[in-house]
C-alpha cells in the first residue's frame, strides 16, 4: 500500500528533468483529461494557446511524478505547476469522476474535426483551423474541393491517411531499423543506428520511428544519409522523402533553440511491405478513458487519442494508393521514419534530444540555462560562465555535467 508521505517529506522538485516520470503512473484518469485539454488549447487561435498548452502540460507532468493516486485538491494545490484552470479539472475529476470541460470538447465537432484534420502528414492546426473556419468537416470535403492548393506532404498525407494514423508498433520499428541498418552497414560498416524516440523510452506504439545513425569515427557519417536513400529509394522503400542537410552552426548557441536542432536529417515515409509485419497487431482498444469519455485508440498514455473510429469512417476507406495504379490494392503499409545523422562528437547530446521527451528535454534546456548558466541543444552542452564546451561521450555524461540525477529513457516520460 503506497503511503503518502512524499509530500510531508519533500516537496516534489520544479524541473520535469529533477523527477521519474514513467509512462504508467497512477494518475491517468487525470493526466488523460489534461493532455486532451492541452491538445484543444493547441487548436485554438494562436497567440495564448501556447502557454495554456503549455500550462496543461506542466500539471499533467507533476500528477505524472506523484508516487501515488491524487485522493484530494489540497494535495494538488501543494504539487508545483498546477495552475488554476487545472486544479478546476482536477476538482471536477475528484468529485464528480469526469470533467464537463472535457466533455464539452469532446461533444462538439471542433476538436473532432481538428483532429481529423491535423492527423494529416503536413497539415498543422493553422491550416487545419483554416479549413474548419471554411466549413470542411471530412478528409473528402478536403479531397473534392479542387480550389485548396494541396503541397506534396499533404497529398500524400491524404492518400496515406489510414497507414499514418494507425500506430507504429514496436515489431514495426524493430523491421524499420533493421532494414535501415543493413543498408548502413553495407555503406559504412560500423556505422551505428539506433531507435530513439518513444520507442527508446519504453513506449510499445508510435507515431514514427525515430532512427539516430551515427559512426564511431568522426567524419565517417559525412554523406551517409544521401547514400542510404538512394539505396532505399533504389528499392523502392520510400513513399516519400524530404532531406534538409545540416546547418550546425557552432557559434549559434542561443537561448531560442529549444526543440529545433540542426543536423542533417530526413523526414520520410517508408514502404513496410505487408508480408512483413505480424498478424498480431495494432488496433487494441486503450484502457485509458479520459475522464468518462469513452474513446478508441492507441494505448500511448501520453496522448489522448488519434481518433482512429473517426478517421477510418471519415477517411472513407482508402484501400488504394494513387500514384501510377488507382485500383491496385497496395501491398505496403506507410510508415512515418525520421533518419537523423550525428557526428560523433555531437552523439550523447543528439541522443538524449531525439530520445525525449519533448517535455523532458524542455525543462533539461530551462536547467541547464537557469540553474547552470549553461546552454544545452542537440548538439552541445556550453558553460557560459567558463566560455566553455563541455564535451560528453555517453548521456550519463550530459546529465553528469548538468549535475542532475541520471534518469533512464523510461524515466522522461514526462
Ligand atoms: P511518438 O513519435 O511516439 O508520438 O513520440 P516521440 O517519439 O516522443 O515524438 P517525436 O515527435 O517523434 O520526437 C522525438 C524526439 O525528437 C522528441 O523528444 C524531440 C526530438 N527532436 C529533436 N529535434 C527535433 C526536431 O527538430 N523535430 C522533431 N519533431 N523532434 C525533434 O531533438
Ligand atoms: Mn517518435
Ligand atoms: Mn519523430
Amino acid at each position: 500500500v503506497p503511503v503518502a508521505t512524499e509530500s510531508i517529506a519533500e516537496p516534489m522538485p520544479k524541473y520535469e528533468c529533477q523527477r521519474i516520470t514513467r509512462l504508467k503512473h497512477h494518475n491517468h484518469r487525470f493526466t488523460t483529461a489534461l493532455a486532451l485539454l492541452e491538445e484543444h488549447a493547441g487548436y485554438l487561435q494562436s497567440g495564448k494557446q501556447d502557454s495554456r498548452a503549455l500550462a496543461f502540460r506542466k500539471a499533467a507532468c507533476s500528477l505524472k511524478a506523484l508516487h501515488h493516486p491524487l485522493t484530494n485538491i489540497e494535495e494538488a494545490r501543494k504539487l508545483p505547476h498546477i495552475g488554476r484552470h487545472s486544479l478546476e479539472v482536477i476538482q471536477d475529476i475528484l468529485e464528480d469522476g469526469f470533467s464537463r470541460e472535457v466533455q464539452d470538447i469532446c461533444d462538439g465537432d471542433f476538436y473532432e474535426t481538428m483532429q481529423l484534420f491535423t492527423g494529416i502528414f503536413g497539415v498543422g492546426a493553422t491550416t487545419a483551423r483554416k479549413w474548419y473556419e471554411t466549413g470542411f468537416r471530412t478528409l473528402d470535403d478536403i479531397r473534392n474541393d479542387s480550389t485548396l492548393s494541396l503541397k506534396r506532404d499533404q497529398k500524400i498525407g491524404l492518400d496515406l491517411y489510414q497507414d499514418l494514423n494507425t500506430p507504429v508498433s514496436l515489431a514495426e520499428a524493430d523491421i524499420i531499423q533493421d532494414l535501415v541498418n543493413s543498408e548502413v552497414q553495407k555503406l559504412q560498416p560500423g556505422a551505428t543506428v539506433v531507435l530513439t524516440g518513444g520507442f527508446r523510452r519504453g513506449k510499445t506504439e508510435g507515431h514514427d520511428v525515430d532512427l539516430l545513425i551515427s559512426h564511431p569515427t568522426e567524419g565517417k557519417e559525412t554523406g551517409l544519409l544521401s547514400a542510404v536513400l538512394a539505396r532505399l529509394r533504389g528499392k523502392d522503400l520510400l513513399a516519400y522523402e524530404t532531406m534538409s542537410a545540416n546547418t550546425y552552426d557552432p557559434s549559434s548557441v542561443s537561448k531560442k533553440e529549444y526543440t529545433l536542432d540542426h543536423f542533417e536529417r530526413c523526414f520520410s515515409i517508408f514502404k513496410l511491405d505487408k508480408s512483413l509485419i505480424s498478424s498480431t497487431q495494432n488496433a487494441k482498444p486503450t484502457s485509458e478513458s479520459p475522464a468518462g469519455v469513452v474513446q478508441q485508440g492507441t494505448s500511448n498514455p501520453d496522448r489522448p487519442h488519434q481518433g482512429e473510429e473517426v478517421s477510418l469512417e471519415r477517411a472513407g476507406g482508402t484501400a488504394s494508393f494513387s500514384e501510377g495504379d488507382k485500383t491496385a490494392e497496395k501491398t505496403w503499409v506507410g510508415r512515418r521514419v525520421d533518419l537523423i545523422i550525428a557526428p560523433a562528437s555531437q552523439y550523447a547530446y543528439a541522443l538524449v534530444g531525439w530520445t525525449g521527451s519533448k517535455h523532458f528535454n524542455r525543462s533539461l534546456r530551462l536547467y541547464a540555462d537557469h540553474e547552470r548558466n549553461m546552454k544545452l541543444t542537440s548538439h552541445v552542452l556550453y558553460d557560459t560562465v567558463k566560455h566553455q564546451y563541455l564535451p560528453a561521450s555517453s548521456e550519463e555524461d550530459v546529465f553528469h555535467h548538468l549535475q542532475l540525477p541520471y534518469r533512464e529513457p523510461a524515466e522522461r516520460n514526462c
